[in-house]
């Protein structure tokens, strides 16, 4: 039998604690339960931005700098308990940008996915690696990483639409890369609807190979994904936690679109209400068409109308409701990354 070391009281520990700390040592005992919680803590909070507000802003942002100068002018979403580190949840990306009538916003290319959600106006367009899409309200538009992008604006009065991006989980993994393109604006090599009719139409073409993580589609138009939804409404039992729920498809191989971010819209009839879920996974969601309430477990709901946008913390339970006329509901999240690396867990109440 050997001899039991006196344990040091807890003074001794603290003059221990700062000889460890000048050693770049840690105790590990006094974080452990901080570093392998028993559930997910996001620090992000439950917040949603008024839309009658937010476009205030950006016009304000328009009268105050050009769409060139600015490169992008946009106002990120900034979840008031991560200020100041450009998030809108713990993993998320989201900011609002603005195109004016024969601005270009000019072409760079990153490692971040992007994914752009329309809200307001016509005749705007995004440009993807030599190819150009126009923007309608609700249309979804996909950057992928690494692919050129410049957006534009060739009609009349402001385009605003939600950019959603992987900003945080690049910077994390610091694989973060960025260029600008020589022009402001890259050169078409293929016309408008080439890749919609390409891809995007139910059909692939006969020998290609894909060895892309990224949907080759890069427009999903709203009409369609509308279209769907309500059809599905008059014939489809409505799941009590999703309503009419359709994610967005990479056509070549089922997946998401994006290997990062994983957009998906839906439909709740009016008055319909949904049972509480949460998931590991957070996100945003926008409200597209009618009005709508979110209620977080133990908080008062919070009531969005057209373009309002909320942040949705991971493993937060919450129920929608629809109040007023069908709501359409878009929503993006990082629950493809979840899947991936085999973390994601929803619980359905
Ligand atoms: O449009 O390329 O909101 O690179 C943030 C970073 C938009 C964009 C953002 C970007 C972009």
């Amino acid at each position: 039998m050997h001899d039991q070391q006196p344990r040091r009281n807890s003074v001794d520990r603290s003059e221990f604690y700062k000889e460890l700390d000048s050693l770049n040592l840690a105790p590990l005992w006094e974080v452990l339960k901080g570093l392998v919680p028993a559930d997910p803590r996001p620090v992000a909070a439950p917040y949603a931005w008024h839309w009658t507000t937010v476009r205030r802003q950006l016009l304000a942002a328009g009268a105050s700098i050009s769409a060139e100068e600015a490169e992008r002018r946009v106002l990120v979403l900034e979840n008031p308990k991560l200020k100041g580190k450009s998030q809108i949840t713990d993993t998320l990306y989201a900011g609002l940008q603005l195109i004016l009538p024969g601005e270009v916003a000019p072409a760079h290319r990153h490692t971040q996915s992007a994914l752009r959600f329309v809200l307001e106006g016509a005749g705007g367009y995004t440009a993807v690696d030599g190819e150009r899409t126009t923007m309608q309200r609700g249309d979804l538009i996909l950057t992928p990483f690494w692919t050129w992008h410049d957006h534009g604006h060739d009609g009349e009065g402001p385009v605003i639409w939600m950019d959603c991006l992987d900003v945080p989980l690049v910077g994390f993994l610091k694989t973060g890369f960025r260029e600008e393109h020589a022009a402001t604006a890259q050169t078409m090599s293929r016309p408008e609807g080439y890749s919609a009719a390409r891809y995007g139409s139910g059909l692939l073409p006969v020998g290609q190979q894909f060895g892309s993580l990224t949907s080759p589609v890069f427009n999903y138009p709203y009409s369609r994904t509308r279209e769907a939804l309500h059809r599905l409404a008059q014939t489809q039992e409505i799941d009590p936690h999703f309503g009419i729920c359709l994610r967005y498809v990479n056509p070549v191989n089922g997946d998401w679109v994006m290997p990062t971010l994983g957009p998906s819209m839906r439909l709740l009839p009016e008055g319909f209400s949904t049972s509480g879920y949460r998931s590991t996974d957070s996100a945003v969601f926008v409200l597209l068409e009618g009005e709508a309430s979110i209620e977080i477990q133990d908080q008062p709901p919070i009531t969005m109308h057209a373009n309002d946008v909320f942040a949705m913390p991971g493993w937060s339970s919450y129920r929608i409701q629809a109040l007023k006329g069908d709501c359409v509901l878009f929503s993006f999240s990082d629950r493809p990354v979840h899947e991936k690396l085999g973390l994601f867990r929803e619980e359905k109440q």
